[in-house]
């Protein structure tokens, strides 16, 4: 079983490229998603961190921030009978009334499914450990591995981690104890992904030698 991450980027220019408003993008975000996670199950995949929000992408303006909440609010909507759904991040940066919706969408999913779609919000390295320090700072005589772990955004570490959209850079999404993931960048606008360049991600992803800082097996 292996845990994936995928930064779904593109959606503004694949809007552009097809002459559709931002809305439908994000629809078809969405949709490319839904079919994402079959691919994952059937790829023996059982938790996928999809990373919704960089805390920077909280600053663009409100119509557009409005666009990608409720298009990711929207996917879960869908998919919350049929898969465990659960989130974490720069929570203060997301809007009550989403962080209610994906509360109630959280407690309802289907804890039976044996697939979990995580997503991580408002994704910040420096928001994180300040968060995390901020709110222990005085309740613990001193941080461990096993308490920054289980404080940190994204809680399992990440086996294998995707990009669309062509740039070759982390942002802000790099996940805080997974220091192993291996990356693969995809040119691909998220929603033209399709099954083959999936695969071919994780083809490539999975010849990779991991030596976890050790050297290679003799
Ligand atoms: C951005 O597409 C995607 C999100 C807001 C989801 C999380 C962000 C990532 C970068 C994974 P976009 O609006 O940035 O499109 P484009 O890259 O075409 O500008
Ligand atoms: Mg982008």
């Amino acid at each position: 079983m292996t845990t994936l991450m995928l930064l779904p980027d593109g959606m503004r220019r694949w809007s552009q490229k097809y002459g559709v408003s931002l809305d439908d993008g994000y629809a078809a975000m969405s949709e490319k998603l839904i079919e994402v996670m079959g691919w994952a199950r059937e790829e023996g995949i059982d938790t996928l961190y999809v990373t919704a929000s960089s805390a920077a992408n909280h600053s663009r303006p409100e119509a557009a921030v409005t666009t990608f909440m409720e298009a990711f609010t929207d996917l879960v909507r869908r998919v919350h009978d049929t898969a465990e759904f659960d989130f974490s991040g720069s929570l203060d940066l997301v809007s009550d009334q989403y962080l209610t919706e994906l509360e109630v969408l959280r407690d309802k999913s289907n804890k039976e499914s044996g697939f979990t779609l995580h997503y991580i919000l408002g994704m910040s390295l420096t928001r994180e450990v300040i968060g995390i320090f901020n709110r222990l700072n005085g309740k613990i005589p001193e941080l461990t591995e096993e308490i920054l772990a289980a404080n940190a955004y994204v809680p399992k570490p990440v086996d294998h981690l995707i990009r669309t959209g062509g740039a070759t850079r982390m942002s802000s999404f790099f996940p805080l104890t997974s220091p192993y993931a291996e990356l693969y960048f995809s040119p691909v606008l998220f929603p033209d992904m399709t099954r083959a360049d999936f695969t071919a991600a994780l083809e490539d992803l999975r010849g990779r030698d991991r030596r976890f800082g050790g050297y290679p097996a003799a």
